[in-house]
């Protein structure tokens, strides 16, 4: 049977979803069939193109027309346009994949949970980066208990696409739209590759309490193709300290304006027999110290036996940011195919966004704040 996908959004993740799709057949043949069907957005001028440029068959301006006459749907557009289509298309038992963060707030976050728990369909959040090859190998080493007890937890996301000031406003940059900055945009991933890494009650367990600060170093920007600026009403970066339910300690970060790093979504966690270290911008590499170890050795994560590399090339022939979504497409829609559920859920997205709105609640407070306070 082949699936019918309906996409709302064609820009970046759509770009990068519906290449992964393309990819699928070649290199995952065990993955089900699927036809890039509809594609949905505003524009339509913008859309037919995008849609041959994409290789979708149709298109469509309202994604109300869609989300009951597919067999899959992707919420791929910005932060404020998550909440509503992946409900109805939920409501109307449409699995769904929807881009990160899952929602703008708490309350739509929570609500998309509900749905999710309420429909028999399987609901992801895509959170690309559980699907690292090298990531899945660190949580297998963790999971073995090669690091011992967890102690320290460090996650920093750092780009520098905002810090020139000319940089034009954009609905990322707008918290009606985007809800948060860096704090949603950068944080969430952080957030869920930590609890995907030592969530379990055995390794550090849930974060229970956060400490966050946020910040804004400018605060308008031009408006593109316009001689108007507009505010920026989101955090340009934030800092937060965490408390694991096994007191483990947790410092995390992201900017918009770290100079020099573009995409560095770093991992470091140090427990009582090992530590290891992972960086995106070296995402095939692994680095790691155990017991009796001097220093880190640094490990290519490309071999046969790794997770996924044997779909892809020989050793040493090394993958890229697009085969994550190219892993998490062909599990999302294996999960859809076998009718079972898919992780991370909506679940863990509401997880995530529980954290974020307890930093961000923390950064208003100026104090620590416990999550089973959130309410
Ligand atoms: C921000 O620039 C961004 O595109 C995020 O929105 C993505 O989730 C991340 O994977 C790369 O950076």
């Amino acid at each position: 049977m082949t699936l019918e996908v309906g996409v709302l959004g064609y820009r970046f993740m759509g770009k990068a979803h519906a290449n992964a799709l393309a990819r699928l057949p070649t290199f995952f043949p065990d993955a089900p069939d699927v036809e890039r069907r509809v594609l949905v957005g505003r524009d339509e001028d913008a859309l037919e193109s995008a849609a041959d440029r994409l290789g979708f068959t149709e298109v469509a301006t309202d994604w109300r027309d869609v989300v009951d006459d597919v067999d899959v749907f992707y919420n791929l557009g910005p932060n404020h346009v998550h909440v509503e289509p992946s409900i109805a298309a939920l409501k109307a038992d449409t699995p769904v994949l929807c881009e990160k963060p899952l929602a703008p707030t708490l309350e739509g976050a929570e609500r998309m949970a509900a749905a999710a728990v309420a429909a028999d369909v399987p609901a992801g959040a895509a959170f690309n980066y559980r699907f690292v090859p090298a990531i899945q190998h660190a949580k297998e080493l963790l999971e073995a208990g090669e690091l011992g007890d967890i102690h320290h937890v460090r996650g920093r996301y750092l780009q520098d696409w905002l810090v020139d000031p000319d940089e034009p406003w954009s609905w990322r940059t707008d918290e009606e739209l985007a809800g948060s900055g860096a704090l949603g945009d950068l944080g969430s991933h952080t957030v869920d590759l930590l609890r995907f890494l030592v969530g379990d009650d055995d390794l550090a367990g849930e974060i229970e309490r956060v400490s966050g600060h946020l910040q804004t170093f400018v605060d308008e920007r031009p408006v593109a193709g316009d001689d108007e600026t507009r505010p920026v009403t989101v955090d340009d970066a934030y800092s937060a300290q965490l408390e694991f339910a096994t007191g483990a300690m947790g410092t995390l970060e992201a900017s918009r304006f770290a100079r020099g790093h573009k995409n560095d979504h770093t991992i470091e966690i140090h427990g009582s027999a090992g530590s290891l270290r992972f960086s995106l911008e070296r995402l095939n590499e692994l680095e790691l110290l155990r017991e009796g170890d001097r220093g880190y050795e640094t490990i290519l994560v490309t071999d046969a036996d790794d997770p996924y590399v044997d779909r892809w090339w020989p050793p040493g022939h090394v993958l890229g940011w697009e085969h994550t979504f190219v892993h998490e497409n062909y599990e999302f829609l294996r999960a859809i195919d076998e009718d079972r559920a898919f992780e991370p859920g909506f679940a863990d997205g509401l997880a995530a966004q529980r954290v974020l709105a307890a930093i961000d609640l923390s950064d208003t407070r100026g104090e620590w704040v416990e999550l089973s306070r959130l309410g």
